[in-house]
């Protein structure tokens, strides 16, 4: 039996007794930082701080295994085939923008097409302008219906003999929406594209397969499954890794150096220029130990949970609309709305006097709001340690909103 209440005892952002009671529904911005993962940072830089893959004392040794371990543990998480296909970065911004400059500058030529989607976080859009600015490449886009789903009906416009690679969100960060990615690395394989999924909101609470995607690149954030900030993942197949450029050049990613040439270590370490983040990743490693004694599938199925309810809840508030998850549509854990009458800025700021974090605005996806003609809309985002009776505060707080704006 999942209980959230339990749940909640592992953080100590929810057990503040001199504090009012917080009631986080930001999830998709970010997440909560449970004991366990604290603690594992905490014992690194109290006991054996040092840094990887240099120092031959017990201290450095020991820090270079408990971060590689890390390596290992992600691989089996996401169902990697090899711990060298898993390179840690520093964000899932910073995942993309280095397939961006290593693979798409390097081998994008100006009749290529770049295919994105109108669903995608800025952070999956922008990097593929760049690249296309720099290679003459085109960039085009699936459309997005106004139900909250990408329009796949006539799949043979989006992808064509020019497609090289197909860049898009596993699930939207405004929608909640689950996007049939099997799918499209079916379509995009099939016109020889390569393919990059963003999944920084579906990896913290549903269970994913790299090998079965079979995608070429899935990239991911440790701060969205209760990591600390600081540890982006990319995934890459190793035979792409191989044939890319170093993104960042510096220690540690070389295996020689002359003052003329430097010869590139082996993948993945080609791509981890410089000191890491090594607190953050061993701290990563405990969120995985946390989420996986959860058992995800039970993450998943508490977090659509929450959000069926929520949907049906806030559905009943004359002068509210909730964008997408409409019937038949896969989407959980995130879910926008707005009011007719209160602009959103206006209802997420009377909500947090209440105690209540939501998100307003555009959610660094403008092309997701000029869909529905909007600005900006309000937010709210679930994870584990969320309740039915938060839910509950939210609908009355919404009221609230609703009686003092009238
Ligand atoms: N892709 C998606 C689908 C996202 O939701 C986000 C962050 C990113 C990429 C970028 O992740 P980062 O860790 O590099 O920042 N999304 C959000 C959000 O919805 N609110 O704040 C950050």
């Amino acid at each position: 039996m999942f209980d959230p209440y339990n749940i909640r005892l592992n953080f100590p952002i929810f057990n503040q007794p001199d504090l009012p009671p917080l009631v986080f529904l930001d999830n998709a911005s970010t997440t909560q930082k449970p004991t366990q993962v604290l603690e594992a940072v905490n014992q690194f830089y109290c006991r054996y701080n040092a840094n990887v893959h240099r120092g031959i004392y017990k201290i450095a040794e020991q820090a270079t295994e408990a971060y590689e371990s890390v390596r290992d543990k992600v691989a089996e998480f996401i169902g990697a085939a090899d711990r060298r296909n898993i390179v840690f970065t520093k964000s899932t911004t910073e995942s993309i923008n280095l397939v961006a400059y290593s693979w798409a500058r390097k081998f994008l030529k100006p009749e290529d097409e770049i295919l994105v989607t109108e669903m995608e976080h800025h952070s999956n859009l922008v990097p593929w302008q760049l690249a296309a600015q720099h290679t003459g490449a085109t960039l085009k886009y699936i459309p997005l219906n106004k139900s909250g789903s990408l329009d796949m009906s006539s799949p043979e416009r989006y992808f064509t003999k020019n497609t090289k690679l197909v860049a898009i969100s596993h699930q939207s960060n405004v929608l909640g929406t689950i996007n049939p990615v099997k799918e499209i690395i079916g379509y995009a394989r099939d016109v020889g594209a390569k393919t990059l999924i963003d999944g920084a909101q579906f990896v913290p609470h549903s269970k994913l397969n790299v090998q079965n995607l079979d995608c070429d690149f899935y990239v991911f954030s440790g701060h969205k499954m209760m990591g600390p900030t600081g540890v982006g993942i990319l995934y890459g197949k190793a035979d792409m890794l191989e044939t890319m450029d170093p993104f960042l050049g510096g220690g540690d990613m070389i295996l020689s150096v002359t003052m003329e040439k430097a010869i590139w270590n082996d993948i993945p370490y080609k791509f981890e220029a410089g000191t890491p983040n090594i607190a953050q990743v061993i701290g990563l490693g405990a969120a995985i130990d946390f989420m996986k004694n959860m058992n995800i599938d039970s993450i998943d199925s508490q977090v659509k949970m929450l959000t069926s309810t929520a949907v049906s809840r806030l559905r009943e508030i004359k002068g509210v609309t909730v964008l997408g998850h409409e019937k038949g549509i896969d989407s959980t854990s995130v879910i926008s709305f707005f009011h007719k009458d209160i602009h959103p800025h206006d209802i997420a700021h009377l909500l947090d006097t209440f105690g209540i974090s939501v998100r307003a605005g555009h959610h660094c996806a403008q092309p997701v709001m000029d869909k529905y003609d909007l600005s900006a809309s309000v937010r709210v985002s679930f994870y584990v340690y969320n309740t039915i009776d938060e839910i509950e505060q939210l609908i009355s707080g919404l009221q609230k909103t609703m009686t003092y704006f009238r």
